[in-house]
Formats: C-alpha cells, sequence, structure tokens
C-alpha cells in the first residue's frame, strides 16, 4: 500500500463550507424590514441557538469529532492525533447572534474549522496534536449583557456562578436557561490550556477591502467596557409642569450621549469609539416627562490607558449631572469590560506565511472587534485570520457579507496554520 504524501495543501471544499454556511443561517432567519433581506436571529440559549447547536453537533459527529461540552455549554469537537500526550490545537469562534445579524459573524470561524477536520479526513492526514473545533456560548454578550461569556468562563476570568446568575432583559437566568435546552455541560468537559488557538472571523471593518486583501493576520484585540446607565428623575404632567420643575430623566440621557460624541471628537482619548445602542425611558408617553431613562455605553479603545481616562471622564459627567439637576440620580453598571490583548507573534507568524504560501497578499491589522481569541490569549498562544468583508464590512446586520472565495481563502490559511501548528 503506497502511502500518500500529504497534500500541498488541505483540500478545502469551498461549496460544503458555503453550503454549511447558508444551512446555519436558516436557524433563526427572519425577514428584515429595514434591508429587505433575510436575517438571523440566534441569540445565545434561544431555542433558536439551541437547534443551530445541534446541526453543528451532528456535522461534528459526522465528521468523526468526539464531542463534549462543559459547564457554559461550551461545544468542542476532537479529532485525535497521534500523539495522545500532545497538547492539542484549538480553532473556533461562536454561532450565537446579535438580533439583527447577517450569516458570517462567529460562524465562518466554527464551520471553519470544522471545514479543515472535513478536508483532512479527506485527503486523509494525521496531525501529531489533537485538533479541538470549539463553538463558544454568548459571545456577543446581547442577551445577558457581558460578551465573550463562555470563553471568559472557561479561561477563568469570570466565575461559573456569576455567569449562571445573569439575567436577560425578561429577568431569565443564564443558568436556567442553558438548563432549559440542554446544553448545561459537565466540568470534565472543561478545556485545558491548549498548545495554540486560532480563529477566523470576518473582518467586520472597511480595512482589508480598502487595502485589496482578501484576508488579515490580526495581531490583537482593542479595550472594550460596556456599562448600563439608568437614569432616575421624576415623572410629570409635559403640559402643566414648568421648566424649572422638572427632573427629565430622557434630558439628562440625552445629554450624556451627546457627551460621549463630544469626548470622542474632542481627539483627547486617541482613538475611542463611543456608542449607544440601547436607550429607552419609561413611561416613553408623548405627554409624561420621563421619569426614568436607560441606556448602554459601549466604549473602545486600542489604548488602556486613554480608555481609563475616558472612563473616568464619563463618570465625573455624570455626577456633574446629578449635581446640576437636584433630585436626578444616576446608576451605572459595568457588564463588560477587557483591556487591550496582544496575540501571539508566532501564531501570527504561522497566519502570515500560510497566507503567502498559499498566493494571498496579506496585512497585519488589529481588531475593532471583541473576539473569543481576546480570552484564549490568557492561557495559550492565540490568534486571528480576517476575512474580507463586502459593503465597507458592515456587520451586527443582514446585509453583513464575505464572498465565496474570500470565505474559502480564510478557512485555507486557517488549514494550513492549523497543519503547521499541529506538527
Ligand atoms: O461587540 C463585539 O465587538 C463583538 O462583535 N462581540
Ligand atoms: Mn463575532
Ligand atoms: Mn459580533
Ligand atoms: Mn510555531
Amino acid at each position: 500500500m503506497t502511502v500518500s504524501a500529504p497534500p500541498a495543501t488541505l483540500p478545502v471544499d469551498s461549496d460544503r463550507l458555503w453550503s454549511s454556511l447558508m444551512a446555519l443561517a436558516r436557524i433563526g432567519e427572519y425577514p428584515d424590514a429595514a434591508t429587505g433581506l433575510m436575517g438571523v436571529n440566534r441569540q445565545a440559549l434561544t431555542d433558536e441557538d439551541a437547534a443551530g447547536r445541534r446541526l453543528l453537533i451532528g456535522w461534528m459527529e459526522d465528521a468523526g469529532l468526539t464531542v463534549t461540552i462543559d459547564a457554559m455549554g461550551n461545544v468542542f469537537g476532537r479529532r485525535e492525533g497521534t500523539d495522545p500526550d500532545a497538547l492539542p490545537v484549538v480553532a473556533g469562534s461562536h454561532i450565537d447572534s446579535v438580533g439583527t445579524a447577517g450569516a458570517f459573524d462567529g460562524c465562518l470561524g466554527v464551520l471553519g474549522a470544522l471545514e479543515v477536520v472535513r478536508a483532512m479526513n479527506d485527503a486523509g492526514v494525521t496531525t501529531r496534536r489533537p485538533v479541538i473545533v470549539a463553538s463558544w456560548t454568548e459571545e456577543e454578550g446581547v442577551r445577558f449583557g457581558t460578551d465573550m461569556l463562555g470563553s471568559a468562563v472557561a479561561t477563568g476570568r469570570i466565575p461559573l456562578e456569576q455567569a449562571y446568575d445573569l439575567r436577560d432583559g425578561a429577568g431569565l437566568r443564564f443558568g436556567d436557561e442553558l438548563a432549559r435546552i440542554g446544553f448545561r455541560g459537565d466540568a470534565s468537559a472543561h478545556i485545558e490550556a491548549p498548545h495554540a488557538y486560532v480563529e477566523c472571523h470576518i473582518e467586520q471593518g472597511p480595512i482589508l477591502a480598502a487595502e485589496g486583501h482578501p484576508v488579515g493576520v490580526v495581531t490583537g484585540v482593542q479595550a472594550i467596557s460596556w456599562q448600563r446607565i439608568t437614569v432616575h428623575g421624576r415623572a410629570a404632567h409635559a403640559g402643566t409642569t414648568p421648566t424649572e420643575l422638572r427632573v427629565d430623566a430622557g434630558l439628562a440621557a440625552a445629554r450624556i450621549v451627546v457627551h460621549v460624541r463630544q469626548m470622542v471628537d474632542s481627539g483627547e482619548y486617541g482613538q475611542l469609539r463611543a456608542t449607544v445602542g440601547h436607550f429607552r425611558t419609561e413611561p416613553s408617553l408623548p405627554n409624561v416627562v420621563p421619569e426614568l431613562a436607560e441606556i448602554t455605553v459601549d466604549l473602545r479603545n486600542p489604548d488602556d490607558g486613554l480608555m481609563a481616562r475616558a472612563e473616568a471622564d464619563l463618570a465625573a459627567f455624570l455626577a456633574q449631572l446629578q449635581t446640576e439637576t437636584p433630585g436626578l440620580r444616576i446608576e451605572t453598571e459595568q457588564t463588560a469590560k477587557t483591556p487591550v490583548v496582544p496575540f501571539d507573534e508566532d501564531v501570527q507568524n504561522h497566519i502570515e506565511k500560510s497566507a503567502y504560501e498559499l498566493g494571498f497578499t496579506t496585512m497585519r491589522l488589529m481588531s475593532g472587534a471583541g473576539h473569543d481569541a481576546q480570552e484564549m490569549a490568557a492561557i495559550a498562544p492565540s490568534a486571528m485570520v480576517f476575512v474580507r468583508g463586502q459593503y465597507d464590512g458592515i456587520s451586527h446586520n443582514p446585509r453583513e457579507y464575505s464572498t465565496p472565495e474570500d470565505c474559502a481563502a480564510g478557512v485555507r490559511v486557517l488549514a494550513e496554520t492549523i497543519l503547521g501548528l499541529a506538527e
């Protein structure tokens, strides 16, 4: 029997990858009125998320992977190597989505890693190190308020019980929802620190398209700070209440929105980005002065010092607002906070070498978005492969799109990187 030399490169099947992405995208799809497209709403621990998990696990088992589920519902599919004692190479991302998602955010990383395994099977390739495909729980944080939740608990940054006690907008508890969908695994599936971690993900921004590269080598992730700010004022009749007697929670919240944008425009906080994505008032009636306003403030900064300064200055502004308006009370809750995370130079070099050997041009760039790789970087050398997005890289929107060719390019780079790391 002639032992066939492994192919020069793994036979990643672009059509198989694409049909898997489109099949998963149908779970949680909805007609998006704003874009006229089919969007995806597969938020963590919903029935849609559970259905997506079951589809993924079926595919993992079809590919011969041994599937385990840890106490956070993180799903792992393990392919054995020739050396059972060797630390594995882990590759993955997330399949939970924001409420107005496209087909690619996170899914490309999970299904791309699965495609690498499928291609290894097709080529009869065995690696020395085991390879593990990972699908992390609640990466987006949009339902339970903390992003990268599954990978943060798996790597020890957030205690399990703290995660279990998080509640969604309807008051449902994370731990109960995880049990309800049947994915509350156990500690025996806890992932040990691997040899390396690699994540393939759409860039979700305009840089690779502007620079003309199909793939990018990600150098790290910028700092993230999420706050939920609740402003308490006093309800009053809109017609009869003189302005000077008002304690208008809606007005105060609006001033916070303007203030964070003025901080960005001031240039005093470097490349600070600020977003107020959620804004609601109570009782939310046209002829009642709002007695309560709730907003979220999402701050991003590639510099930890300037992030700290922005947070401190925002806190000072909130204190000033309260002083100026007797009776106004402002509560803040820090729901997510992660520092700048640099990725491993050696893993970056593996990615860059793979790209060039495959004939792709590439560049190194920092990630504007948060990713599970930033959590894995705490326990293992980690880095990411970015894939070019279309339409200015729009993401967290049904218009999110990367071409089949660019998705395949990213997964081929992922495949060669995993092979290099799993030797
Ligand atoms: O919000 C983020 O940066 C990521 O998409 N979870
Ligand atoms: Mn993502
Ligand atoms: Mn996302
Ligand atoms: Mn190496």
